[in-house]
């Protein structure tokens, strides 16, 4: 049955009925898993007396339904296996209402709601999956207190976890035992989760700034215990920050972290019980990349944060969902940069949002940070709402200042606990606690696309006075013609001849504080007086706001920020846009037929940044590496043609590794690390500058033998894999590569999250010859179509990260893509539909390639029996 209904901000209301609390016993079994639910509940004063009570299901059986222990005559009521109607329901009085489902957890191919993999009982239910489970308001404005009761067979399902406090344990003498949990704190049914299984466990304690004991626990797979350390060291540090930063305490006695291996995404905040996917969890050394560390630093935080901010204060509605992913990112964004390098860790945000929220924000499926209206809310769980989320509570902060923004947020914690609030609540906190006016800058949250800002600028030597001009301009998204300017707080620099920063006896031409420009007109010049001398102009400082800058600047003044720019983001920004600036030039000159002008200059700047021992490691590593073909594809933005891209890069590579060779060599042999393996970010950043200027030496060398080396002496993951990458990417078909490939898959059996990195390295490895090897692939063994993590690093790192591969001229690419997504989303639909969106983009491809897109995803369009998720996707692709 199509359902296509759209749902719309500006349809809220609230529910006619209250819901006291829930108490849910679970007989768990593997087939055949009965859900019994008792309702306490009563109509909310001032709803119509006669109004039905209204619950929603998902491909459910009703197994019994009673009130106030009564069974319930059919002419009561209405069921089917989405939707539960009970009519004439008391009109004052407080009632319980008793409904029993039948559900199969093993047949539960989507992962939400109860589902059964590996022998472990698990949950998801955010957003729409607890109606999975039972009939109810599964909505995020209905908050009750749980209890729940799970019962199943003991020698299989030793452990049974709910959220909240356990209040009994008991064996039940056949052969099962029980166990009742008890969650004090109100919530929605998105944050409900059980689990039951047979799992080890490490387990530590934290108190609390208060002096409260909390126990905490990891729970992975029997054998995986020791891998779990890291993740519990993030716990604690996460739980200690908290307090520091925000002043926000644990309030429950246990906090428990379960990592399950087939998960849609990439964890989940329950209530004391945060459900993980397990490659965000699991690592040691020898398994898990530094990449993979700071991943399960950053996302064992995120869920933490959630607690206050998702939990304590929760959404109204799905509209709303930035309100607490948005600003939990920018939680855990604060988190990271305060636990390793704050410019490092901020240029990967600016790289990632580039990479994924601008070409959303650009494209068809462009939408606000708040949404107005949906088909599958599950598809809006996007780099839009979560990273331009964050960073629009980070321009708050900017434009507040760090107490500001405490004074906000504390407001927001006491005004809002145990709410399920709006994004305008959010506002009015900090507007409240500033008196500064936020309804001009609110449109940040209502206005999608990503506005474009343009600089120019004059210098009066005589009257030493500059003038920057700056306009803005936002590009129409789908359904949005005209945009009004945004509020931009942007951070701006004036670097001196010296290299120092100027400061102004006079700013005019709009609001400045600190070295904030505020930006609120289409155009505004800004006037700087008293400037000893003509000033570097550095824009977007920090990269204050989500903007792309458009400044036509002398190029000895961006060699100048690309060379000594104080702000570290800015400099690699310098850096990269010269390098991107190099390289699109060099895909123009591939496609006339022309041959590639390798600049020096930039080959000079890398190098002499990469060698700069003033500097961390991780950010030399960050400036050697050159902008992927993926970047320069966006950079180029139309008729892309990703062959001449792919041509133009190794070009461009191989000519700066030829002039670096002697420095690459040298960088490899310093950074040698003979102490032993820390996952701490320097030794990480030592470990990445190592790498980056291997890759470059390998290539001088036109050799496969360095990277064979240095994959024999690798003692971790992280150089193993960066060993093999190079192998496969630059060298693919040598003896050396299928040797290390063959090791590598032979080592690593039975170790399914070390394989999907073997996965990627191949299906990542450019040219047309790659869609064959990913046809291989999934023959192999260890290549599993039901779990997510082996899908995703096959079939969606090839059609996320493989431009020339994927697109091949003859569509093979997306004919191959296609024929996956339709045979896999009857099986898993959340899946399905966010790999789709690796396709998003194909309007910017050349023609023969986009049209030869667009027909694979008409012809999924055209299939009848989509899942509602895909169906939304493509449908918003193609208009
Ligand atoms: N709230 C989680 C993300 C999440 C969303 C949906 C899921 O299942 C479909 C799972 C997790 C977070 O922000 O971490
Ligand atoms: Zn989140």
């Amino acid at each position: 049955m199509r359902n296509d209904r759209i749902v719309y901000l500006k349809d809220y209301r609230q529910t006619d009925f209250i819901i006291e609390s829930v108490d849910l016993v679970f007989e768990l079994g593997e087939e055949l898993t009965t859900v019994g639910s008792q309702i306490r509940m009563k109509r909310r004063p001032g709803a119509s007396p006669d109004a039905p009570l209204e619950f929603v299901g998902d491909g459910l059986q009703l197994a019994g339904l009673a009130l106030d222990g009564k069974p319930l005559l059919p002419e009561r009521y209405e069921c089917t296996s989405d939707h539960l109607t009970i009519n004439d329901l008391p009109a004052d009085d407080a009632f319980t209402l008793t409904i029993k489902t039948n559900i199969n957890p093993t047949a539960n191919t989507q992962l939400l709601g109860l589902y059964r993999t590996n022998g472990v009982y698990s949950t998801q239910c955010e957003a729409e999956g607890f109606r999975r489970i039972t009939y109810f308001y599964d909505r995020p404005d209905v908050l009750t207190v749980y209890t729940v009761t799970i019962i199943a067979d003991k020698a299989k399902n030793p452990l049974l976890l709910s959220n909240g406090n356990l209040v009994e344990e008991r064996d039940l003498g056949d052969g099962r035992h029980l166990a009742k949990w008890h969650d004090p704190f109100r919530k929605p049914s998105y944050l409900f989760a059980l689990v039951a299984g047979d799992l080890a466990m490490i387990e530590d304690r934290f108190t609390t700034m208060s002096g409260r004991a909390v126990t905490l626990r990891i729970y992975v797979e029997h054998g995986k215990a020791e891998r779990a350390g890291y993740a519990m060291d993030a716990l604690k540090r996460s739980m200690k920050w908290d307090e520091e930063r925000f002043g926000r305490e644990y309030d429950l006695d246990i906090f428990m972290i379960v990592a399950v291996s087939d998960f849609n995404m990439g964890a989940m905040e329950n209530k004391g019980l945060n459900i993980f996917n397990d490659r965000l969890i699991l690592a040691d050394p020898e398994t898990a990349t530094d990449d993979d560390y700071a991943r399960i630093e950053a996302v064992v935080a995120h869920e933490y944060f959630h607690n206050w901010t998702g939990n304590r204060i929760t959404c109204r509605d799905w509209f709303q969902l930035s309100l607490k992913e948005g600003l939990t990112v920018f939680r855990e964004h604060e988190f990271s940069a305060d636990q390793r390098s704050r410019p490092v860790v901020r240029v990967d945000e600016v790289k990632f949002l580039r990479a994924h929220q601008f070409p959303e924000d650009g494209g068809p499926l462009a939408h606000p940070v708040r949404p107005t209206q949906y088909m599958e809310i599950d598809n809006f769980y996007t780099t839009t709402v979560y990273e331009k989320g964050s960073e629009v509570s980070r321009m708050i902060a900017t434009l507040l200042g760090e107490d500001g923004f405490r004074k906000g947020l504390d407001l927001f914690f006491d005004r809002h606990d145990g709410g399920a609030v709006t994004i305008e609540d959010y506002l009015k906190c900090f507007e409240d606690a500033t008196g500064r006016d936020l309804s001009h800058f609110a449109l940040w949250y209502h206005q999608a696309g990503t506005p474009v800002i343009a600089a120019r600028s004059s210098y009066d030597a005589a009257e030493g006075r500059l003038e920057l001009t700056l306009s803005q301009h936002t590009p129409p998204t789908p359904g949005e013609n005209d945009k009004k300017p945004l509020y931009i707080p942007l951070r701006v620099g004036l670097i001196s001849p010296n290299g120092d920063d100027m400061e102004p006896s006079a700013v005019s031409g709009g609001e400045r504080t600190g070295d904030v420009l505020h930006l609120t007109e289409s155009e505004q010049t800004f006037v700087f007086e008293g400037l000893g001398a003509k000033p570097t102009i550095s824009l977007n400082r920090d990269f204050s706001a989500p903007v792309r800058v458009r400044f036509d600047q002398p190029r000895e003044d961006r060699l100048k920020i690309a060379g000594a720019e104080s702000d570290l983001v800015e400099r690699w920004d310098a850096i990269n846009g010269l390098a991107l600036e190099v390289l699109t030039h060099a895909t123009a000159a591939v496609r006339a037929g022309r041959s590639v002008d390798t600049d020096s200059a930039l080959a000079s700047i890398l190098i002499e940044t990469a060698e700069d021992g003033e500097l961390e490691p991780a950010f030399r590593a960050l400036a050697l590496t050159l902008p992927s073909e993926l970047d320069i594809g966006r950079e180029i933005g139309e008729d892309v043609d990703p062959d001449a891209i792919h041509l133009a890069r190794k070009a461009v590579f191989s000519a700066i590794a030829n002039s670096g060779r002697a420095s690459f060599a040298r960088l490899v042999e310093e950074l040698r690390e003979d102490n032993g393996f820390s996952p701490e970010a320097g030794s990480a950043g030592r470990r990445a500058l190592r790498n980056a200027a291997l890759a470059y030496l390998a290539e001088a060398e036109k050799s496969p033998l360095p990277a064979r080396q240095a994959y024999d002496a690798a003692t971790n993951m992280t150089d193993m894999i960066a060993a093999l990458r190079i192998l496969a990417h630059q060298f693919p078909g040598s003896a050396e590569t299928s040797a290390v490939l063959a090791d590598f898959r032979q080592r690593f059996d039975g170790e399914p999250l070390v394989l999907d990195k073997w996965f990627t390295a191949q299906a990542t490895v450019p040219g047309e010859a790659t869609l064959d090897r990913v046809a291989e692939l999934m023959g192999d063994a260890a290549f599993d179509e039901g779990n997510p993590n082996r899908v995703r690093a096959l079939i969606g790192a090839f059609a996320s990260s493989n431009p020339t591969g994927f697109n091949r001229p003859d569509g093979a690419g997306y004919r191959f893509f296609a024929n996956f997504i339709l045979a896999t989303d009857p099986r898993n639909a959340t899946l399905t539909a966010r790999m789709m969106t690796a396709m998003r983009s194909f309007q910017s491809l050349e023609a023969g390639r986009r049209e030869k897109a667009r027909a694979e995803i008409e012809r999924i369009a055209g299939q009848e029996d989509l899942s509602r998720n895909l169906r939304d996707i493509v449908n918003r692709m193609l208009k």
